[in-house]
C-alpha cells in the first residue's frame, strides 16, 4: 500500500518503516498516525516480517506531537487526542511479538522520544538527542513517557529529563543504558540493519514471548512472574525452533530458524 507520510521498506525478513514529513521533523499529524497504524498492523500480520525498525526521514526522528495542527479548528482534545492515536500506537508497539528496533536517526522529541522508548531497542546516531519536550508547551510526559523513563533511566534522571526539557545527547543516553549503541550517523542504518537480520532469523516466536514475559513481568510478584514465565516456556518449547536448536547443538551445526 502506498503512503503519503510512510515509507515500507522489506529486506531478509527485516521490514523498516521511516516516518517520512522531513519538513516538520516527522511530527506526527493525524496522517502519520493513520499510516503508521495501518504499517505496523500490517509488518505484525506479516509472517514473513521477523523484526520491524522504525526510523526517521532526513535530519530527525520525530518532533512529537506536530504543533501546528493543534492550532487547527475542530481538533481533538488532548484526552481524546491520546486515546484514540497515541495510547494504541504504544500498545501495539509493546504488545507485537516481534522485535522492534527505533534507529534514531537525530532528535526525538515529545511524543517522537516516547515512542523512541517504546521500541524494544534503539541504536543511535551520534547526532541523535531525546528530549522530553512535553514541559516546554505547557503539558505532562505522555504517551507512555511516565512509564517507560523511570524505568529506563531511572526516577531521578526521568523527573530531572521531563521538569527540564533539556536534550539528553545520543552518548549519554548510552551512558544511562537507554541506547543499545551509538554510532556515526552514516552508519547508522548499515550497524542497525546488521542488528535487524541477525534478530529477524532468530527464534521469533522465543523471542516474542520474552518480551510477552517481560512486559508482564514489570507489573507482577516474583510468584506471578515464575509462573508466567512457566507458561510462556511451555508454550516456546512446543515450536519447532526449539526442537530445532536442541537438534543442530547436538550435531554441532548452526541452527536454522523458521520464526514458528
Ligand atoms: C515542527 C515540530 C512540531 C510542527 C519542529 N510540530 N512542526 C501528545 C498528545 C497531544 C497533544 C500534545 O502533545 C503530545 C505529546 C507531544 O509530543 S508534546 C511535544 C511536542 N513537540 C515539541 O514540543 C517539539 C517541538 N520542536 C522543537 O522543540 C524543535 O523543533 C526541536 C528541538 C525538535 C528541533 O529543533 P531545531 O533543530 O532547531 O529545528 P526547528 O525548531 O527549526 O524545526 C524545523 C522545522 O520543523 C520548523 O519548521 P519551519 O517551517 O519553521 O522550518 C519547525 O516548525 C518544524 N517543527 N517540531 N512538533
Amino acid at each position: 500500500m502506498a503512503y503519503e507520510t510512510v515509507l515500507v521498506a522489506d529486506a531478509h525478513n527485516v521490514r523498516t518503516i521511516t516516518l517520512h514529513r522531513p519538513e516538520a521533523l516527522n511530527a506526527f499529524n493525524a496522517t502519520l498516525h493513520d499510516e503508521l497504524a495501518d504499517a505496523l498492523k500490517a509488518a505484525e500480520r506479516d509472517r514473513a516480517v521477523r523484526c520491524l525498525v522504525i526510523t526517521g526521514a532526513g535530519r530527525a526522528f520525530c518532533a512529537g506531537q506536530d504543533l501546528k495542527e493543534r492550532l487547527g479548528e475542530n481538533e481533538l482534545s488532548l484526552g481524546d487526542l491520546l486515546r484514540q492515536r497515541y495510547n494504541p500506537l504504544i500498545l501495539r508497539i509493546r504488545t507485537m511479538e516481534k522485535p522492534i528496533i527505533a534507529a534514531v536517526n537525530g532528535v526525538a522529541a515529545g511524543a517522537g522520544c516516547t515512542l523512541a522508548l517504546a521500541c524494544d531497542l534503539r541504536v543511535a546516531s551520534d547526532k541523535a538527542s531525546f528530549v522530553a519536550a512535553f514541559v516546554r508547551v505547557g503539558l505532562i510526559p505522555d504517551s507512555g513517557c511516565t512509564f517507560f523513563m523511570p524505568r529506563l533511566l531511572g526516577l531521578g534522571k526521568a523527573l530531572e529529563l521531563t521538569f527540564t526539557g533539556d536534550a539528553l545527547e545520543a552518548g549519554a543516553a548510552q551512558s544511562l543504558g537507554m541506547v543499545s549503541r551509538v554510532v556515526p550517523g552514516e552508519d547508522l542504518m548499515a550497524t542497525t540493519m546488521e542488528l535487524a537480520q541477525r534478530l529477524a532469523q532468530a527464534p521469533t516466536r522465543a523471542i516474542g514471548l520474552t518480551k510477552r514475559a517481560m512486559n508482564r513481568a514489570l507489573s507482577m510478584d516474583l510468584e506471578a512472574a515464575l509462573a508466567y514465565e512457566t507458561d510462556m516456556q511451555e508454550i516456546a518449547g512446543r515450536t519447532h525452533d526449539h526442537k530445532e536448536g536442541v537438534q543442530a547443538f547436538v550435531e554441532k551445526r548452526p541452527p536454522q530458524f523458521r520464526g514458528a
